[in-house]
């Protein structure tokens, strides 16, 4: 895992890196974009747009189909994007990389999955209290088709798993938790996790979209069964996704959607099913997407490994130790703002910052910072359990990635202090 500590030096260029989003020319109500909405989705690079439209303009054909040039090469195009993923999340193999349509379509094949095959009256499946509302919801459903129950990791007031709390038991078949809170921003302890559910034959699943464009994630040094992903917040194209398999636990696995390419033969009586990864990928994928997804990996390796060489002695991460700077400034800045409340304070954290304001309402906020060309998410974040647990009814939102600037943190830390005054 990359850490965040490292010190930022010169050789982070933060302009050279900005010249690469197209988007950040854009002007928002006659204001220069601030962005601070990287959690919800990524910006993306010109190299990705690149890669996109290249392949409509010229490979465009169906994948693993025809024995046609353009098929072949729209195949290889997008099995080289396998490679990459595997590459970069060190899975075993590259069959054990299935795309998908993002997380929440990752996690609801795992769940749907995982049901059918482990899952009777009377088990157990363990979220945390900090899960996005993807990585609840279908373990719920799991639940309720097969009798089982849903339990909970509880929080603590930090924002943290209380591991004192944990509720194991005889009948847990199934741990499902993030890696990164979405709302927190707390940097899980999921290997440790991993490792006390292995000692007990539970099979674990990770939901890694907020994990995947701020940390090294090593499947296997996490020793996870599954792993989950989006595209989009790793500077991909929406529409894509990735759920990581064991191969061993994806063969026993039954399919979660049926059609065409996830076959073997079919008669009317019965179907036989395609080998790995194909059994999960029913139906024509987002090609282009796919294809954008692995230029997306291969930019942030050749920006972030490039810029971690030159910048950080012991080759720590220079886009996550540069994020880190970000939201120390922002936690302390925002901090002088009377009644202002951080949710999420725990010492590992990726650059997301949440807080509250008494006597702001978080929608006035946004919609204020909105008209400065600031863009923050409002609102339960898809986490109202967590919520719940912080009593409040949602949050203001500031999440950074590698192209913002310290000018932009202040900017947004004035406008806050402005609006506070207007509300209030
Ligand atoms: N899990 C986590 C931890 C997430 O943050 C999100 C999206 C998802 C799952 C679902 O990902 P999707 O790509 O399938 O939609 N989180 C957010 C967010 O924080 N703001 O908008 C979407």
């Amino acid at each position: 895992m990359k850490t965040k500590d490292a010190p930022v030096t010169k050789a982070y260029d933060v302009e050279r890196i900005r010249a690469q989003f197209p988007i950040l020319r854009e002007l928002v109500h006659g204001k220069p974009l601030v962005y601070f909405d990287n959690a919800a989705t990524s910006q993306k690079p010109r190299r990705v747009i690149k890669a996109e439209s290249a392949y409509y303009a010229t490979i465009n054909a169906n994948v693993h189909r025809g024995v046609h040039t353009l098929s072949t090469k729209a195949t290889e195009a997008q099995e080289a994007a396998r490679e990459i993923v595997r590459r970069h999340i060190n899975a075993q193999h590259a069959h054990e990389v299935i795309f998908t349509g993002g997380t929440t379509a990752s996690l609801n094949l795992a769940s749907f999955s995982l049901g059918q095959l482990v899952l009777k009256p009377g088990d157990e499946v363990l979220i945390s209290g900090m899960e996005h509302h993807s990585n609840i919801v279908p373990w719920q459903l799991a639940c309720e088709r097969h009798g089982a129950k849903l339990k909970v990791i509880p929080i603590t007031e930090s924002g943290e798993w209380d591991l004192t709390q944990v509720p194991f038991s005889d009948e847990t078949r199934v741990l499902a938790v993030s890696h990164v809170s979405n709302m927190l921003g707390t940097i899980n302890p999921v290997k440790e996790l991993i490792a006390e559910a292995k000692k007990r034959g539970i099979i674990t699943a990770v939901d890694g979209a907020q994990a995947i464009a701020h940390l090294n994630v090593d499947v296997q040094d996490l020793g996870c069964d599954l792993y989950a992903f989006s595209g989009h917040k790793a500077y991909g194209p929406t529409g894509t996704g990735v759920l990581y398999g064991r191969e061993e636990l994806l063969e026993r696995m039954p399919p979660w959607q049926g059609g065409g390419e996830m076959i073997d033969t079919v008669t009317f009586e019965k179907t036989t099913y395609a080998k790995l990864p194909f059994k999960f990928e029913a139906g024509t994928p987002n090609i282009a997407g796919i294809i954008g997804l692995g230029e997306a990996i291969r930019w942030m390796e050749d920006y972030d490994f490039a810029f971690a060489k030159a910048s950080a002695e012991q080759g720590k991460s220079a886009f996550a130790a540069h994020e880190h700077m970000l939201l120390e400034r922002a936690t302390k800045e925002l901090l002088t703002i009377d009644g202002l409340r951080i949710i999420g304070t725990a010492k590992e954290k990726v650059g997301v910052i949440s807080f509250v304001i008494e006597g702001v309402h978080h929608y006035d906020l946004g919609t204020l910072l909105d008209q400065q060309g600031i863009a923050v998410r409002t609102g339960h974040h898809c986490t109202q359990p967590l919520m719940e647990r912080f009593g409040v009814s949602g949050t203001t939102r500031a999440s950074f990635t590698c192209f913002n600037t310290t000018e932009e943190v202040d900017t947004m830390v004035t406008a806050t202090q402005k609006a506070v005054k207007m509300l209030r």
